[in-house]
């Protein structure tokens, strides 16, 4: 379709007829995707941002490619990497910022029928979002376990370790089946390239089919199957992206409104369509 083409179930493309949307009740399951675009403003690099993404930055890493450093046959072969990124990337560093405020505000409001998220910095639970609403589909940076016997590694242990961008062995010692100790490289448990995604991200698939809103964020949608997932959502049910570019096949609907620019400030916009904008400044202050 092109901009002008008239939506179905909107007045018009734009986040004032979002805003309607959700005000007259019409949207009271909203299905939210992020991607790292919602925790840049927090002072954490995103991948593929030109100049300030990882991918532009790991030069010094001395890596076959940027995306070495999520490659688990690499990391077995030399994690040394990955731990100096994750001491970038370790929660406990950032706040959350006002994307994930909103999110947070749509779940007090009982809107938010489930947030997809490709993020591994905990941010969205950091703002109060309630877990059983998240998925994580690429796992995050909360747990850790061995590559090798998958024997769990403890969380203040694994702490120390990324401060110093040391790489953690397993401390699993001789059993029955194994007389030996283990000493296998530790990974947190965030989905490497080529890893299955956690069971969760498939079950609750279906929460997307059965949106009446879905809002994308921050996102490049380059990496499936979570790309995918926009496409889940029914004919006629609206989608707004907010990103610094047109991504995926967003904007291609006669429902779809692109809020390009930084998503904070898109979302803060619609928090002024909302009348909410007040409630999310003050949420965010809390923090
Ligand atoms: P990506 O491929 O780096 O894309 C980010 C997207 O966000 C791009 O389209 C940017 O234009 C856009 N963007 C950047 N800043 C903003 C902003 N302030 N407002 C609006 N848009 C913005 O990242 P994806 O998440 O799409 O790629 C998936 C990877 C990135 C996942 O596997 C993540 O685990 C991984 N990742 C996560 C983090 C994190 O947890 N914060 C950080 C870096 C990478």
């Amino acid at each position: 379709v092109s901009d002008d083409t008239p939506p179905e179930t909107l007045r018009e493309r734009s986040l004032a007829a979002i805003a309607e949307h959700i005000k007259s009740g019409k949207a009271r399951r909203i299905v939210v995707m992020t991607g790292a675009g919602i925790s840049t403003a927090a002072g954490i690099p995103d991948f593929r941002s030109p100049e300030t993404g990882l991918y532009a930055n790991l030069a010094k890493l001395n890596l076959p490619r940027p995306e070495s450093v999520f490659d688990l046959p690499f990391f077995r072969h030399n994690p040394k990497p990955f731990y100096v990124l994750a001491k970038d990337l370790y929660p406990g560093n950032f706040y959350p910022t006002v994307s994930h405020v909103f999110i947070s505000l749509l779940a007090k409001k009982c809107l938010l029928h489930q947030l997809f998220t490709q993020n591994i910095d905990c941010l969205e639970r950091a703002a109060g979002i309630p877990s059983e609403l998240i998925v994580e589909a690429h796992g995050s940076f909360a747990t850790q376990r061995c590559i090798e016997c998958k024997t769990p590694f403890p969380d203040d242990l694994m702490r120390e370790h990324v401060s110093r961008a040391e790489v953690p062995r397993c401390m699993r010692g001789p059993t029955e089946l194994d007389p030996t100790h283990c000493e296998g490289f530790v990974k947190p448990d965030i989905v490497f390239f080529h890893e299955a995604l956690p069971s969760l991200f498939h079950d609750r698939m279906d929460l997307v089919d059965n949106a009446d809103l879905a809002l994308v964020m921050g996102t490049s949608l380059q990496v499936h199957p979570f790309a995918g997932l926009p496409e889940y959502v029914k004919k006629g049910v609206p989608r707004v992206l907010f990103n610094m570019e047109r991504v995926g096949s967003l904007g291609s609907l006669a429902d779809d409104v692109l809020e390009l620019g930084d998503c904070d400030t898109g979302v803060r916009k619609l928090a002024d369509e909302l009348g909410w904008r007040e409630e999310l400044e003050a949420e965010w202050r809390k923090l």
